[in-house]
């Protein structure tokens, strides 16, 4: 008999609402396969609905001075933060990473909004010298309408809050459209703004399949920006599909991102390094450390301790502190990850792991061991972003080998070095192809004040979080205020 779970509508204009006969789906606990909640699969009315009302209630969202708008973000900072226990256990039930790194998320949401309510007494212009005499040139930050934010289930609270925080202090008015697996964290997301205070119609959560919600978010003309975070084909088809619209598309996508272990880095302390960063989230972050490139003559040393620390690596329950690693997301995740492993022991060296876990707990959920290919720069699993607990070791005799085969992939999100050399950190800050660089640290585990995104197939340029938050969801406006009560022509009148 199928349990019964709580449901859930759509948050529109400031209500939940649960449309007639709408069809819904069932989230999924990824350790246990048991049933979370259940959510409304979201139809194009109901786009168009939570469209019109973010579209109604833009303008006096915008009026609103933003230092108030800060006032209702605080409040819903300190509201997370109260409950950051409980939502930090959805986390970690509803998308499986371990409870550790499940409260993790939630306070990457409070720092993100914290930082965000701040904003609101700055969103700081420019002040420009005119050429002319009595006249002043500045620039000021300006909404730009309803926006629409389609995000990941690997942060169902972080990546929500990155976009949504940042869209409402510039004034924008939201539709909020979550990964499908993820929907129970994302009710949480709109109850702590609502909680807050937050007037009706300026955020709204519509769930449901990206092929039906998140077009229909694309192609509505009302929606000026669309932001998304998500994988590289799915982030080509919004990119291609706002074009149509010639809508700002602000896309996060994916990584393939290297640890470079030079001969003189500090062994244990980037062994620690690359297991956080390989391992944590099962893998499943954007800026998972894929790649291991380690110097020929510390290599047999590095995997040796690598091979040490891994045999008392507990996987297993994500709500148990003592577990290093819980399940992957979901069956379709595991089936992705497991296909990779298959390519990789063809065209490389198992060295560890590859196996899908079985036995006791592990029958019940999505659990994969954490595996260690040692590979040759080119193969597919060196290349290929894989989203899962797979790290590609491969060995190089040299710095500029390192950093050639460190930039040789289609992505350039996050990148880390591991050296004592403060020339060859500098170096490799300038030489590394990625909008992330770490010295002596992971690859994971950004600060939400510093801008976030990446170079090549990461995405098409823009960034997100730190100063760069402001700049997604803003349009500039150039003033010219001229005082001199006369006519005065720029570049004309100027000898
Ligand atoms: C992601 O995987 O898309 O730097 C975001 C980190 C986290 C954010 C990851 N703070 O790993």
């Amino acid at each position: 008999m199928a349990a019964t779970v709580e449901e859930f509508g759509l948050w529109i204009n400031g209500r939940w609402e649960s449309p007639e006969g709408a069809k819904r789906f069932t989230t999924l606990n990824p350790a246990t396969r048991e049933p979370i909640a259940s959510f409304v699969s979201g139809s194009p009315k109901d786009v168009e609905r939570a469209v019109t009302a973010a579209h109604r209630a833009f303008p006096a969202w915008r009026d609103t001075p933003a230092p108030k708008r800060g006032e209702i973000l605080l409040r819903a900072a300190r509201r997370l933060a109260e409950r950051k226990e409980e939502v930090g256990r959805w986390v970690t039930r509803e998308m499986g990473k371990v409870i550790a790194e499940g409260k993790g998320d939630v306070q990457e949401a409070i720092d993100f909004i914290e930082y965000m309510a701040g904003e609101g007494r700055r969103l700081f212009g420019e002040t420009v010298p005119s050429e002319l005499k009595s006249k002043f040139c500045l620039t000021v930050r300006q909404p730009k309408g309803a926006v629409a934010c389609i995000t990941p289930w690997n942060f169902p609270t972080a990546i929500p809050n990155w976009k949504i925080a940042a869209a409402l202090i510039t004034g924008n008015t939201v539709v909020f459209k979550p990964a499908s697996n993820t929907a129970r964290c994302a009710v949480e997301v709109v109850r702590i703004y609502e909680d807050a205070g937050l007037p009706p119609g300026v955020l709204n959560l519509v769930t449901g399949p990206g092929g039906v919600v998140g077009n229909a978010l694309i192609d509505d003309p009302r929606i000026r920006t669309v932001s998304f975070t998500g994988g590289v084909e799915a982030g080509r088809e919004v990119y291609l599909r706002g074009a149509r619209s010639l809508k700002m598309v602000h896309l996060e996508l994916g990584g393939k991102n290297p640890v470079i272990l030079l001969e003189d880095a500090a062994i244990p302390l980037a062994v620690d390094g690359v297991l956080f960063g390989a391992f944590g989230t099962s893998g499943q972050r954007c800026t998972a450390t894929s790649r291991l490139i380690i110097h020929e003559k510390i290599y047999d040393q590095v995997l040796a301790e690598l091979d040490r620390r891994l045999d008392h690596f507990p996987v297993g329950d994500p709500l148990d502190p003592a577990t290093a690693m819980g399940p992957v997301a979901s069956a379709d995740q595991e089936r992705k990850i497991l296909e990779y492993i298959e390519i990789g022991r063809k065209e490389a060296r198992l060295r560890r792991g590859g196996r899908k876990l079985t036995g006791g707990l592990y029958d019940r959920g999505f659990f994969i061991e954490p595996t260690v290919f040692e590979t040759a720069h080119g193969t597919r699993i060196s290349k290929e972003e894989i989203f899962g607990p797979v790290l590609s070791v491969l060995k190089v005799g040299s710095y500029e080998e390192a950093v050639r085969v460190a930039n040789d992939v289609d992505y350039g999100l996050s990148s880390a070095l591991y050296t004592r050399d403060v020339n060859k950190a500098f170096r490799a800050i300038q030489d590394l192809e990625a909008g992330i660089t770490y010295i002596n640290a992971p690859t994971i585990g950004a600060e939400v004040q510093l801008p976030f995104g990446g170079i090549k197939q990461t995405g098409n340029g823009g960034r997100e979080a730190g100063s760069a938050a402001i700049e997604e969801f803003t349009e500039i406006k150039t003033v010219f205020v001229d005082f001199s009560e006369r006519l005065q022509k720029a570049q004309i009148d100027v000898e």
